[in-house]
């Protein structure tokens, strides 16, 4: 059984971004997760362009730019600038006018089109959308914040969702206080990865590596049976 895991980038120490950059890949992180808010779409700032853009040009590790902002259309471009072509870039659909516009540009810049569901969204406003992007990351939290409990609500959506992506071709992600008891429930269904925050990854007082390692082990566990 394989999964990713990508490391939320806006948890991470920015009194040493350099250092957690190169700990998180050589710890074995498949994606870096950036978090970008406009204060308008979410209630909140997180990580900036030029955040984006120093973790591009410090790795080669892919990223996952999650854009938590308002009309992403009117300046993407500044964005996909920045991308390399193994990158992904998720939107939001209800924050765009033409969300198929959007997604287009991305995939004619060359990177992964995405689009983030939010916890009260369903799979049915989204639909049409299933059929041109490559990855759904699904919001298990309102979009905003790190640290917030799961919903428990947007379990039979993840799992509707898991049982449409091979006929659609899509994959599936998980977004939000992602813990053990989640991957081991959800990577057996087939969910493609999962990003990693506060609850499993940062401020553990252990080496990423160690923690990453032992997230793997629950893969392990599952496919051994025990
Ligand atoms: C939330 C954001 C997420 C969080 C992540 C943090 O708006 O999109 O990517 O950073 O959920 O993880 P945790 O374990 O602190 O919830
Ligand atoms: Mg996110």
């Amino acid at each position: 059984m394989q999964f990713e895991l990508m490391a939320s980038m806006m948890c991470a120490n920015y009194g040493n971004l350099e250092k957690e950059v190169k700990n998180l890949e050589s710890g074995g992180i498949d994606s870096f997760h950036i978090d970008i808010m406009d204060g308008r779409y979410v209630p909140n700032f997180a990580m900036s362009i030029n955040d984006m853009s120093y973790i591009a040009s410090a790795t080669k590790t892919p990223l996952d730019v999650h854009l938590m902002i308002e009309h992403p259309n009117n300046n993407i471009e500044i964005f996909l600038r920045k991308l390399r072509k193994k990158d992904t870039v998720y939107i939001h659909p209800e924050a765009e006018y033409h969300p198929s516009t959007t997604l287009q540009k991305i995939t004619n810049a060359g990177m992964f089109p995405g689009i983030a569901i939010n916890p009260g969204t369903s799979i049915e406003n989204v639909y049409e959308m299933l059929r041109i992007v490559k990855k759904v990351l699904v919001m298990s939290v309102n979009p905003g914040n790190a640290g917030q409990m799961y919903l428990p609500f947007v379990g039979e959506k993840i799992t509707t969702l898991l049982k449409m992506k091979d006929e659609m071709n899509f994959q599936v992600y998980w977004d939000g206080a992602c813990s053990a008891d989640k991957i081991q429930k959800f990577a057996p269904m087939g969910m493609d990865g999962f990003v990693l925050g506060t609850t499993m990854l940062f401020g553990k007082k252990k080496p990423y590596r160690e923690v990453i390692k032992e997230i793997r082990g629950i893969q392990m566990s599952e496919k051994d049976g025990k």
